[in-house]
Parts: C-alpha cells; structure tokens; sequence
C-alpha cells in the first residue's frame, strides 16, 4: 500500500521565536520530503513559524483544538482559526492531555470538529505500564481508538499514533517489535470498522524516538512515520529522523 509517511515533531511547551528561528535555519532536510515533515509549536509560534518557512514543504500542526466554533471558552482555540493560520494538523488526546481532563469523548468532538474544518487530526492513544503489565495493551488501544472515531464516517484524512505512556521522555523506547505488534492491532482495528481504508491511515509510533532509534522503528511493517518529543527540539536530530523514514 502507498502510504503517505510522516515525522511530526511535538515541541510540547518548549521553544521561543529566539530558539525556533534557529532551528529553522540549523533544519537540514534534503531530497524529496514534501509533505513528510510537521511541526506542532506552542499556539503562539504558529503564525511565526509559518512564515519562517515559506515553501511549505513543512507543514504545521497545533498541540490541540476545541471542539465548539467559536464562543465563550477563555483559552481554547478554533479550528477555524487554526485553519486560517495554515494549520494542517493537530494532535489530538495526547496522554499529558488527557491527563490534565481530557476524556475519550472530548477526544471525538475534536476529532468531529478538526475532519469537519479540513485539519487532519493525529490521534494519540497508548497504554500505561501498569496496562502493559496486565496485559490490558490491546483492549485499551482499542479502546481509546473506536471511541476517538465513533460516529467519524470518513477516515481518509487521520492520522493515528501510538504513544505508549511507560515511553514518553524516559528515553525507554518501545522495541520496535513490540510496538510494531500494536500497530498491527491498530490496523486491524481500522480495518474491522472502517474497511479498505484503513490499508492508507498512517500510524505513527512516539515514545522516545530519538536519530539513533528511528531507523530500525521505520524498518517495521506498521510504523509510518513517529511523533518525536525531545528529539524535536534539536534541528540536527530531527533532521536524521526525518531521513530515517525516507
Ligand atoms: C511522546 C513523545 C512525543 P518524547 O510524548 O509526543 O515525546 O519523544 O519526548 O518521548
């Protein structure tokens, strides 16, 4: 299957107009990545950070989205204005996320709301390692990934990514054969529900990935591209993770 490939950097809440102007300039990315490559800044970096970068070969993502158009909800931000300010992306039900009261139905509204405005989402879901250990991996990615769809009828534009919790910035990465084994269920799971399509929906693995673990991660079946954290903060790391995945 010709799926489309991609490497999303998550600068989390890291990163200044100073730091991000660097980083542009120190991003060292050749060949043919058009369209591989996103960026989620803090909300405030996405206008500069948009015109740093005036071929669009980048494309831009936001951490997050409210699910209601506009109104009275003191610090949340629309999908249409995201979509203005040339968003192609956002995450949607990271872990720190849903940590901080982010149920799974909060999680489909965006869902609904960012499909619905043409922003595709990237759907976190992931187990904890109590889960892990319990053996509960499966049942909760499941889980976490029809209620993030439920009532979605079209998942042409979504993007999922596995994010296991025990993996997140403790720089213990999942083996890829162990993560390769969700993404599989992950599939099957797509595949189940939504037929066909889901042969095309790229899943991408996050969990520490850094330049020296993303090339044996893109040798998996299942794994299309990664959601880096740490590693995104610095160009020239980055920079070897995207061209791992070419
Ligand atoms: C998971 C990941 C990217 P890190 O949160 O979102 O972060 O690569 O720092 O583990």
């Amino acid at each position: 299957p010709t799926r489309r490939k991609l490497v999303v950097a998550n600068w989390k809440m890291n990163m200044n107009v100073a730091s991000a102007t660097s980083f542009v300039e120190r991003l060292s990315i050749t060949g043919d990545t058009s369209g591989k490559v996103v960026i989620c800044p803090p909300f405030p970096l996405i206008y500069p950070l948009r015109a740093m970068l005036p071929d669009s070969s980048i494309s831009i993502g936001a951490q997050n989205v409210h699910w209601e158009d506009s109104g009275a909800f003191t610090g949340q931000v629309s999908a249409n204005l995201l979509k203005e300010l040339d968003c192609k992306y956002v995450l949607i039900g990271h872990s720190e996320v849903r940590e901080a009261g982010e149920t799974d139905g909060m999680v489909n509204q965006k869902v609904k709301q960012s499909v619905a405005t043409g922003i595709d989402p990237i759907i976190c879901v992931g187990e904890t390692h109590k889960q892990r250990e319990q053996g509960k991996t499966n049942e909760m990615v499941k889980g976490q990934i029809l209620k993030a769809l439920s009532k979605v009828d079209d998942i042409s534009n979504v993007i999922i990514a596995y994010v296991p919790i025990w993996a997140i910035g403790t720089g213990l990465s999942a083996e890829p054969e162990q993560a390769q084994v969700v993404h599989h269920v992950i599939r099957e799971t797509l595949h189940h529900s939504f037929g066909e399509i889901a042969e095309q929906v790229p899943i991408l693995y996050g969990g520490s990935v850094n330049q020296k673990n993303a090339h044996s991660l893109s040798e998996m079946k299942d794994i299309d591209g990664a959601l880096v954290g740490g590693a995104s903060l610095d160009a020239e790391n980055f920079s070897t993770i995207v061209h791992a995945f070419e």
